[in-house]
């Protein structure tokens, strides 16, 4: 009988580990687990078990189950950064934050996945783009693959950027003869250069003294402002 209970004992963790729910990859799956999680900070495996990732997840947004990769609200974090950085991720899951381009192509690579970009003025308005297919390519061109616009007051800014490679200003892999990163302070798909500038300076609304360095979202505020807040999200098509 003892050495029964010592056998079971030592089975246990293996009969426990059966009934752990798989690591989610993404917020989408964290959504399907559990339709009543909240939005917030969680936990995402997007290479694979061991690979933890902090990000937001937007549950409530035009039907929920978005990851944020890309958050600007506060002005507190530096994202005039180099092409490491933006490869690998910075910032804080909680505040504002780039998720990093080897994380983004691994959640929309081989997987149908659409876009939703929400922002607010300093006015308290809001708008938001969305767009039904989205992905971004592998090192080292990272290329953007975004269509489907569905206008959600602000305007399509983002579609003259599809098919541009990401530059930052130590890589340069834009279609201008100049380099689009250094001039307006930001890292992107810089087309010659841009009509969306989201990891620009944040400044506080219009400054007509510095022209497109700000977090614009031109179709909706101009070259001049600086959005308040903008946040990324990718959710896979269901
Ligand atoms: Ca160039």
């Amino acid at each position: 009988m003892k050495l029964v209970s010592v056998f079971l004992l030592l089975l246990a963790p293996l009969l426990a580990s059966c009934h752990k729910l798989p690591q989610p990859v993404d917020c989408s799956a964290i959504y399907q687990q559990d339709k009543r999680k909240p939005s917030g900070v969680y936990n995402i495996y997007p290479a694979g078990e061991r690979s933890a990732v902090e990000v937001y997840c937007d549950m409530t947004s035009e039907g929920g189950r978005w990851t944020v990769f890309q958050r600007r609200m506060d002005g507190t974090v530096n994202f005039y950064r180099g092409w490491d950085q933006y490869k690998k991720g910075f910032g804080n899951a909680t505040g504002e934050y780039w998720l990093g381009l080897e994380n983004i192509h691994l959640l929309t690579n081989n997987k149908k996945s659409e876009l939703l970009v929400d922002m607010e003025d300093f006015e308290g308005k809001k708008a938001f783009a969305r767009y039904s297919l989205f992905s971004v390519g592998v090192e080292c061109d990272f290329m953007l693959s975004v269509s489907g616009f569905i206008n959600g007051g602000a305007g399509d800014s983002l579609s003259y950027h599809n098919g541009m490679k990401f530059s930052t200003f130590d890589r340069d892999q834009d279609n201008d003869g100049g380099n689009c990163a250094r001039s307006y302070l930001g890292a992107f798909w810089y087309n010659t250069c841009h009509y969306a500038n989201p990891n620009g300076v944040y400044h506080w609304g219009a400054d007509s003294t510095i022209f497109a360095v700000g977090v614009n979202w031109f179709h909706w505020k101009g070259h001049n402002y600086s959005l308040k807040t903008i946040s990324m999200k990718v959710r896979p098509v269901l």
